[in-house]
């Protein structure tokens, strides 16, 4: 049974999704004999498309040599040549960089390269609140008057006509790396470097900024050393490099295949090993020491704490904390960082609450949410936006209003671009812009409503494509005789796993609970469930399903959502499942009394 499988009954109310394409028994188990893996591997590679035993390989595998030259980014040549060149002739250099992980460590990156290489440089991070993303005109002439002769940019850029005009009718040559979406026209910079320029498909167009800037540091050592035989010292701060890389390609969420998955495979082994001070005092204030760093720590723990500068105050602290050759310097930054990714954390659950709170009033959930209080503070709306996305599953806008002026940040659901929703209430905005899944926009205090009427009507012709229910979409089913710890940790390798490449989630049919349900961690949070099927028993966990433990009784079956695990507290390692969702095997409603927010990064502790 391959074609969609609705679930109404399901304890999370999500529609389950199995994959359209069947995948064939012959195929499966030619896959893995070639592979010498289990067939649950190979079903799972089939069941996302990665089919031959060579791409198999690759993927399971991912291997450095396999890293694109910098030349495969188109304009990367003609920019490290002037910034080579400006090295060599003391030109003093600014680097401008995006306020966020992608934008930091991008903006870090080029730093330590022209540090190394004696050029003289400094950096310029705009700020988040005051200042908003992307180059200024105001900044631009303020850093051409301070003596800038090459203006290069880091993560933003692409779309700021005006701004690099306004560069270069300073007399400053005009450098820009980013990966941002592009209009028709192009700023009329002295060098570009995208990784979609020029409509390239045979590149890695999914490269992030951060991943654009290693490309140039790379290309400008290798002018340095003047042949692409890099120095040692050259070649050991790239390879430290891909450190800062793998942050930033899972903070900024671009999707983790091809190129991007071996940058990150690589990168995160380096994030605790690498001689950087301020990922070593990063990942000890995290409380990562001597633990292995997964995709999801970064996303959930290290990222968030370096955007919290940004969020919470200004973004170059980050810089100083990756830059700093002082660790007393370091430890002290990554402190402030944690305090300040407390801070936000709290505000952000304050405003969250209050959001949630607002909506649960309303007599009848609209196609679209429009939210706007106030005193919100403009460095989490985004964040909260996301968990409105999470908890209601519709567009959401999350504003902030100073009395005058109104602006904030929306997130979207599969299926609703949000851009093109931006454009159409364009009339009733001073500006705004984004993606399909995400946006900002400003607008004057007195066309706040005619701006919730226009969105909402927008919204309501044009539903998502998938529906207003969230779904979850699975891999495949888990036979009985997958249960094995063999064929679980062997699927490890297809980590990391973030946009592009989820955990693997399968269901499982009629299991059976063999003894009552236990509640376990602080406050009951989770549960703990020992099954049955076809004789074979396994321990089950569901993380933040403590409240479903009421539900339960032994000698139910039930139909669930899993991730696989491997339990290694014991010395006999175990297969162990873990709960995403699930239903009675036998239809029966599970009734959920309220939905609960839990933000992600306060319970996320799943190892
Ligand atoms: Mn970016």
């Amino acid at each position: 049974m391959n074609s969609q499988h609705t679930e109404p009954y399901s304890f999370l109310k999500r529609k389950w999704v199995l994959p359209q394409t069947t995948v064939d028994q012959a195929q499966h188990i030619t896959l893995a004999r070639s592979l010498g893996r289990h067939p649950l591997t190979a079903r799972l590679l089939l069941a996302r498309n990665i089919g031959t035993p060579e791409s198999a390989r690759q993927f399971l595998e991912p291997e450095f040599k396999n890293i694109l030259p910098p030349q495969s980014i188109p304009g990367l040549d003609a920019c490290a040549d002037i910034i080579a060149r400006a090295v060599k002739e003391k030109q003093k250099i600014t680097i401008y960089g995006d306020y966020d992980v992608d934008g930091i460590t991008g903006t870090t990156m080029l730093y330590r390269l022209l540090e190394a290489a004696g050029a003289l440089f400094d950096t310029y991070i705009p700020h988040r609140i005051d200042e908003g993303y992307g180059l200024s005109v105001e900044a631009v002439q303020d850093i051409a008057r301070r003596g800038t002769q090459v203006l290069l940019t880091v993560d933003c850029g692409i779309t700021a006509l005006q701004a690099v005009q306004a560069g270069r009718d300073s007399g400053m040559t005009i450098v820009i790396t980013d990966h941002h979406e592009y209009e028709s026209r192009l700023p009329p910079a002295h060098a570009i470097a995208h990784p979609r320029l020029d409509g390239c498909a045979s590149g890695n167009t999914d490269l992030c900024g951060a991943g654009v800037a290693y490309k140039l540091a790379w290309a400008v050592a290798a002018r340095l050393c003047g042949s692409d035989k890099l120095s040692a010292s050259y070649r050991e701060m790239l390879i430290e490099f891909t450190a800062l890389v793998a942050l930033a390609t899972v903070a900024d969420v671009v999707p983790l295949r091809g190129e991007n998955r071996i940058l990150v495979s690589y990168g995160l082994k380096q994030l605790s090993r690498c001689n950087i001070l301020g990922i070593k005092a990063l990942v000890r204030a995290a409380g990562f020491e001597n633990r292995a760093i997964d995709g999801t720590a970064v996303g959930f723990s290290l990222g968030p704490r370096l955007n919290a500068a940004g969020r919470m105050g200004h973004a170059d602290m980050a810089v100083e904390l990756l830059t700093t050759q002082d660790s007393a310097r370091a430890d002290e930054i990554a402190e402030y960082l944690e305090a300040q990714n407390k801070d936000r954390q709290n505000t952000e659950r304050k405003i969250t609450a209050e959001a949630i709170e607002f909506v649960r009033q309303l007599p009848q959930l609209p196609p679209a949410l429009v939210l706007c209080r106030k005193n919100w503070h403009a460095g989490v709306v985004g964040i909260v936006a996301a968990r409105l996305v999470d908890q209601f599953h519709r567009p959401s806008f999350v504003l902030t209003d100073d009395g005058q002026i109104i602006s904030g940040s929306g997130r979207s659901v599969p299926g609703f671009a949000l851009h093109e929703a931006i454009n159409h209430c364009r009339d009733l905005l001073i500006s705004g812009g984004g993606h399909a899944a995400a946006g900002g926009i400003k607008l004057q205090s007195a066309q706040l409503d005619a701006f919730i009427a226009k969105f909402c009507a927008y919204a309501s012709d044009k539903p998502p494509v998938g529906g207003l229910v969230p779904v979850f979409e699975i891999d495949g089913e888990l036979e009985p005789s997958d249960i094995d710890y063999q064929a679980f940790s062997e699927l490890e390798a297809m980590a990391p796993f973030g946009c592009g490449n989820p955990k693997p989630k399968f269901l499982i049919r009629g299991v059976q609970v063999a003894a009552p349900p236990r509640r376990m961690g602080a406050r009951g949070a989770h549960m703990l469930l020992q099954l049955k099927t076809n004789g074979r028993a396994v321990r089950a966990v569901g993380f933040r399903l403590g409240e479903a433990e009421p539900l339960l009784a032994p000698g139910m079956l039930l139909d669930m959502v899993v991730h696989v695990s491997v339990d290694r507290y014991y010395h006999q390692p175990r297969a162990e499942l873990h709960i995403v969702d699930f239903s009675r095997s036998d239809g029966q409603s599970l009734h959920r009394q309220e939905a609960v927010c839990v933000p992600p990064d306060v319970v996320l502790n799943e190892s």
